[in-house]
């Protein structure tokens, strides 16, 4: 039985990125709705309980809201689940897709502080939590072997991000982690991931860079 998926999204998060990510890779249709998080309508703040995008709303009923648990929802929607069988496999994906939103944190940090100070802090942090992902690098091209899993999908929209602002910065964000590097590259090149953003995504984020007179904004485009 299909279901009718509604995705409420805000067009620069990178939690919602991995969610259309997967809807996209599992070809599953969904309704889309965007709303501005700085300034989120009634009708959001009535239908999230964290007040966080993304939500999805299963058949104009249920809310379902944290994205690793809207990845694992979407892949079970069109079977099999993206992640190894195994359960210690699975769960130590489940812990490193976690690890991912602490790495997303940081790299929050770092684009929108307007102190040099803190920028520079949060890029030795990234940095350092690199390393505990390049150790974790057993298997190419994707986290776990031959084919994309829910990991893959978690960790895309931090190395988008990367990449976007390394056009105009030089990060040096994968300096000692060549295995996390050819991982980024790898995913940054798929169709369900090169098409899990707006068309005006980088205009967009550096528009959010400005407007947050962020310490990054000087080196990226008006
Ligand atoms: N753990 C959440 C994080 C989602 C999140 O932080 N979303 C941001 C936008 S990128 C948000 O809605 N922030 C609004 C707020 O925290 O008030 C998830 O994985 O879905």
């Amino acid at each position: 039985m299909s279901h009718h998926l509604r995705l409420v999204s805000f067009k620069l998060c990178p939690y919602v990125q991995r969610s259309v990510i997967v809807l996209n890779y599992c070809k599953i249709p969904y309704d889309i709705d965007y709303i501005d998080i700085m300034n989120p309508p009634d009708w959001f703040k009535a239908l999230s309980p964290l007040g966080k995008v993304p939500i999805v709303q299963v058949d104009h009923e249920r809310v379902i809201f944290e994205s690793a648990v809207i990845m694992e929802l979407v892949s079970e929607l069109n079977p099999p689940l993206l992640h190894p069988h195994d359960p210690i496999d699975k769960a130590y994906n489940r812990a490193w897709i976690e690890y991912s939103g602490a790495m997303l944190g940081t790299q929050y940090e770092l684009m929108t502080t307007p102190d040099e100070a803190v920028f520079t802090k949060a890029l030795s942090t990234l940095k350092e939590q690199m390393g505990w992902v390049e150790q974790q690098m057993h298997a190419t091209p994707f986290f776990n072997g031959e084919s994309l899993n829910l990991i893959d999908a978690a960790y895309a929209p931090l190395f988008m991000r990367l990449a976007v602002l390394s056009k105009h910065y030089d990060l040096q964000a994968f300096a000692h982690t060549p295995k996390v590097k050819a991982w980024a590259e790898h995913l940054l090149a798929l169709e369900a991931v090169k098409t899990s953003v707006v068309a005006d995504f980088e205009p967009l984020f550096y528009q959010m860079l400005h407007n947050r007179k962020s310490y990054v904004a000087q080196f990226v485009p008006a």
